[in-house]
C-alpha cells in the first residue's frame, strides 16, 4: 500500500465561551432525541436521507476501510417482506427464544412482536457491517474493528437524522440474517441494525424514561 499524501488540517477553533455554549447547545439538541415506535407515513425527501448517510460515512473506521453498507428501503413490497420476516423472528423471540430475564427487562417498554412501523415509516435503513472488501482480482481486503466502526457510523447516522428533524427507531430483530436474503447482500456483509426513519405519528407516545446522570456514567481521575 502506498502512503497517503499528508495535507494541512483545517481545524476550526472556537473561543472558550463559544466552545462552552456550543457543547451545551449540542447536548440540548441530542437529549431531545427519542426512539419512537409510532411513525407517520408522511413522505421525506430522499436528499435528506442522502445527507444523513454522508454524515454517517464520515465516521472514523479501522484503518479507514469504511466497512459499512447502508441499504435504504422505501419500496412498499420490500418493506412488506422485511416486516413479515422480522415479525416471524420476533414472534419466536417473545414466545420462546428470549430468556425470562430479557423479557423482564423489556416489559417496561411494552414491546411485542408486532412491527407495523416497518411498513408505515417512509424509510428503513438496513446497516451492514462488511468483514472484507473484494479486490477486482477476487482477493480479500480484510477489515479491522468492523463492528465497532459500524457502531460509530450508526451513532452518527442517528444523530444526523435527529438533527434533520426526523425520528428513528433502532430495530434489531434477532437473528437478522433474513436481511441478507431480502436485500440480496453478499456473504461479506452482516446485518448490524435496521434503522426506521420518518416523522412520528401525530399521536406518538414515548415511555417516560430517565437517563443516567453524568456522575453515574462518567468518572474523572
Ligand atoms: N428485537 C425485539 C426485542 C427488543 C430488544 C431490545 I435489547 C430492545 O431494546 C427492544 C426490543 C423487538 O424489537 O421487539
Amino acid at each position: 500500500m502506498t502512503k497517503y499524501e499528508f495535507v494541512p488540517f483545517s481545524f476550526h477553533e472556537y473561543a472558550p465561551p463559544e466552545m462552552l455554549e456550543r457543547s451545551a447547545a449540542f447536548y440540548d439538541e441530542l437529549r431531545r432525541r427519542r426512539t419512537i415506535r409510532e411513525f407517520s407515513d408522511r413522505p421525506v425527501a430522499r436528499e435528506v436521507i442522502e445527507n444523513c448517510l454522508r454524515a454517517a460515512g464520515s465516521a472514523p473506521s479501522g484503518a479507514n476501510l469504511q466497512p459499512w453498507s447502508f441499504v435504504v428501503v422505501s419500496d412498499p413490497e420490500t418493506k412488506r417482506k422485511i416486516r413479515a420476516a422480522a415479525e416471524e423472528e420476533e414472534r419466536e423471540f417473545y414466545a420462546s427464544r428470549a430468556p425470562p430475564e430479557w423479557l423482564a427487562a423489556l416489559a417496561p417498554l411494552g414491546t411485542d412482536e408486532h412491527k407495523p412501523y416497518l411498513e408505515t415509516a417512509p424509510y428503513l435503513i438496513a446497516v451492514f457491517s462488511r468483514s472484507y472488501d473484494l479486490r477486482d482480482d477476487g482477493t480479500r481486503v480484510k477489515h479491522y474493528y468492523a463492528v465497532e466502526s459500524v457502531g460509530l457510523a450508526t451513532g452518527m447516522l442517528i444523530a444526523a437524522v435527529h438533527h434533520a428533524g426526523l425520528a428513528s427507531l433502532t430495530h434489531t430483530p434477532s437473528p437478522m440474517n433474513f436481511l441478507n436474503q431480502v436485500l440480496d447482500r453478499p456473504a461479506s456483509e452482516r446485518a448490524f441494525l435496521l434503522l426506521v426513519v420518518g416523522y412520528p405519528a401525530d399521536d406518538a407516545v414515548v415511555p417516560d424514561i430517565r437517563r443516567k446522570p453524568l456522575e453515574e456514567i462518567a468518572t474523572f481521575v
